[in-house]
């Protein structure tokens, strides 16, 4: 039988949020932000949206053109483009979920990544994939990585690009894709966010207006060891990094390992020519 999205208010204690996602995977929470930080995301990114254009500048690998969308505005580095943002970084049912559900796997838990996500008339569906899958070199049982919401900044509607998702998968085992029965749409007002595990089948929806543009911002929280043990992005500063051999910046870290390691939502060797 198909699973419902569960649909919660905005007051749901932590543990009771992080309870729902351990059995469903993915939950919405209407009124996820208040009004005033509604208005200060849309306004603290306005003029950056408006400045992008659509898809990827600088790709990785061929395959993130298509993933990420050639009618898609995607902006990250958002902590320094919004102080909404930052504000938004400690809110109680983000830390709380993540306290709740990582802390169990690791001292503590950083940043993966926050990306506004502005999908224009005519894109197509993204493919199903669980954002986990970024590792998808560890194999085998794994503890829970990643929690994340996507929070609506526009409407998000059936037509203009809600998000697919799909209750229960994050209990799956790796192969098992979903069937359409099984896909629902994280139809919100603007304000509400989607609540999901990295875990957690899902996909940005198409938009199948002519005028309309669906605006979300998601961000996530990972277990805290996903990262090197050297900070070397901070230790060897970026002028000396571009005299340095291509081979060597690729050592630093400046190649982007698939889809993660990236800036601009591409590859990090383009800041070094
Ligand atoms: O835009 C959306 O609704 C989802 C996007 C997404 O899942 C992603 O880019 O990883
Ligand atoms: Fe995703």
């Amino acid at each position: 039988m198909t699973k419902g999205l569960e649909r919660v208010e905005g007051s749901i204690e932590a543990t009771d949020l992080a309870e729902l996602l351990l059995r469903d995977g993915a939950v919405i929470v209407n009124d996820a932000l208040t009004p005033g930080q509604l208005a200060g995301l849309n306004a603290d990114l306005d003029d950056a949206i408006a400045a992008t254009a659509p898809g990827l500048r600088n790709p990785t690998e061929d395959f993130y053109v298509e993933f990420y969308g050639s009618q898609t505005i995607r902006l990250d580095g958002l902590p320094a483009r919004s102080t909404t943002f930052v504000e938004l970084m400690q809110s109680r049912l983000m830390t709380g979920v993540a306290d709740i559900l990582l802390l169990p796997n690791c001292q503590d838990y950083v940043l993966n990544t926050a990306q506004l996500i502005q999908i224009g008339p005519g894109q197509t569906a993204q493919m199903l994939h669980r954002d986990e899958d970024a590792w998808k070199e560890l194999t085998g049982p794994k503890p829970l990585l990643e929690v994340e919401a996507m929070f609506a900044l526009t409407d998000f509607t059936i037509e203009n690009g809600a998000t697919q998702v799909v209750p229960g998968s994050h209990l799956w085992p790796p192969e098992r894709e979903a069937e359409p029965h099984e896909i629902q749409r994280a139809e919100m007002d603007a304000g509400s966010a989607l609540f999901y595990l990295g875990s957690a089948v899902h996909g940005g929806g198409a938009n199948t207006t002519s005028d309309q543009w669906r605006r979300g911002m998601f961000f996530g929280y990972v277990v805290g060891w996903l990262r090197t043990e050297e900070n070397t992005f901070l230790t060897v500063p970026i002028e000396r990094v571009r005299d340095m051999p291509e081979r060597v910046q690729e050592l630093l870290g400046y190649k982007a390992h698939g889809g993660i390691g990236v800036v601009d939502v591409g590859s990090p060797m383009a800041l070094l020519q």
